[in-house]
């Protein structure tokens, strides 16, 4: 009994923590990931965090949403990062991006569409339905323009499954998934360039100079290419993978889209999510590697599925795009991995030997990766194994704390410190 006393204060304390967190990297209607390290608005933190204010105070919570889709491209697209108020303590910031709409005030690429998961879970948990409805209806047509920017820009072949042109797309930056796709030559031109993410971070726990400088190369070819005619990027780009992470967020996100649109009524609409959801379960067929029994990403210039075994081969689990078959192939996978490791879910297959604990994407765990593939494990009934994923985070923050990742073979905490997206975690999902 004493036990769960302690037990329960110290979980008091944990959600008292995360709260203080989104207060502190509050900025006035967006969250920055964490001070210093990420002095911006990132998309797919924002729209997690929105999540998390929903827990105690909604109006700031739509209004997190809001400001994300301020900046939104007349295309369509909702940029990976949102530079509202001027930062020397983040490399590349605005001055380097350049994009040429809403001038230096984004940067020129997206990331995983998160926002319509929120969107339908803030909708659902509203304590005022008037006002949240009034909130859905501005936003529901502004995500519907970004899911269709997917399709149009990065799906041009119409296979279900949409491209990403740059790492950072991804979220999963420096993931072993990329590697034989980022062997392209660096551009003999970049100009120098000092990081700041070595000045916060150790550099044991991020991005290699080498794969920093393919940032760049990437970065400064779309910069030439002025940022637009997305069609002309997507042939010109020497990066272009089908990424597990971002399809399965935007095939969930199509099932939440389509969940909103029958709410308001748009019956042209939901047909037209639909199209995507079936054009979706064709073009992840593709993904499936029968042999290892995982999802693979795709390097679309080469056509060959890339053979790291992430964690992203989990999520169609969290999109209900795998098949029950397909689904007892990955948790046989994911036991096995589990053998290797004290906590769940390493970001790769820890018996690969590019597996690096500390390092960013290429071992440590994330904690809103473990939400998603916990959250569709319970989808497929396999509750036990979504236990584990659960009860591994709760230990994980109890011990090092609101990190922005830890190691799964020790525990320790790793990267930034006073971390939103994994603050969002703690209240929404570990409470
Ligand atoms: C990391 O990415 C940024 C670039 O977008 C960086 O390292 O500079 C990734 O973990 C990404 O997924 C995340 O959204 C961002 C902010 O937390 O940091």
């Amino acid at each position: 009994e004493h036990e769960n006393e302690l037990e329960q204060s110290t979980r008091d304390q944990i959600v008292k923590d995360s709260m203080e967190v989104l207060r502190s990297n509050d900025r006035g209607g967006y969250t920055v990931p964490a001070e210093g390290l990420y002095p911006f608005q990132w998309n797919w933190d924002s729209a997690i965090v929105a999540a998390g204010w929903a827990v105690f105070d909604e109006l700031r919570a739509w209004e997190e949403l809001e400001t994300l889709f301020s900046d939104q491209w007349k295309d369509g697209m909702v940029a990976s990062i949102n530079f509202h108020k001027f930062s020397k303590t983040y490399f590349p910031g605005p001055e380097i991006w350049g994009t040429p709409e809403n001038p230096s005030k984004t940067s020129g690429i997206s990331q995983p569409p998160v926002a319509a998961l929120s969107a339908r879970f803030m909708y659902e948990h509203t304590a005022h339905p008037v006002e949240a409805k009034k909130n859905i209806e501005d936003l529901f047509p502004k995500i519907l323009a970004w899911h269709r920017w997917w399709y149009k820009a990065r799906d041009p072949n119409n296979t279900g499954v949409v491209a990403i042109l740059h790492p950072w797309e991804s979220g999963m930056d420096n993931s072993p998934a990329w590697d034989e796709s980022m062997t392209f030559p660096i551009d003999p031109t970049l100009p120098p360039y000092e990081r700041q993410d070595l000045t916060h971070v150790n550099a044991n726990m991020r991005p290699t100079k080498d794969t920093y400088d393919r940032y760049l190369t990437l970065l400064y070819r779309f910069k030439r290419e002025n940022f637009y005619d997305p069609d002309k990027l997507y042939e010109i780009s020497p990066f272009r993978v089908t990424d597990l992470c971002v399809n399965s967020i935007l095939f969930r996100a199509n099932r939440d889209l389509r969940w909103l649109a029958l709410q308001l009524g748009k019956t042209d609409a939901v047909a037209e999510i639909e199209g995507w959801l079936d054009n979706g379960f064709e073009g992840f067929k593709k993904l499936w590697d029968e042999e290892a029994g995982l999802f693979k990403c795709q390097d679309q210039i080469t056509g060959k599925l890339e053979d790291a075994a992430i964690s992203a081969a989990f999520l169609p689990l969290f999109a209900g795009v795998a098949t029950r078959e397909q689904a007892a192939r990955l948790v046989e996978n994911l036991s096995t991995w589990l053998k290797h490791v004290k906590y769940s879910v390493p970001s790769l297959d820890p018996q690969d030997p590019r597996f690096e604990q500390l390092r960013y994407w290429r071992g440590p765990i994330w904690l809103i990766i473990n939400w998603m593939i916990s959250n569709g494990l319970r989808h497929y009934g396999y509750d036990k194994l979504a236990d584990r994923i659960r009860n591994d985070s709760i230990e994980l923050t109890n011990k090092a704390g609101l990190r922005e990742y830890f190691d799964p073979v020790t525990g320790d905490g790793a990267g930034g410190t006073k971390f939103s997206w994994t603050a969002a975690m703690c209240l929404g999902w570990l409470d």
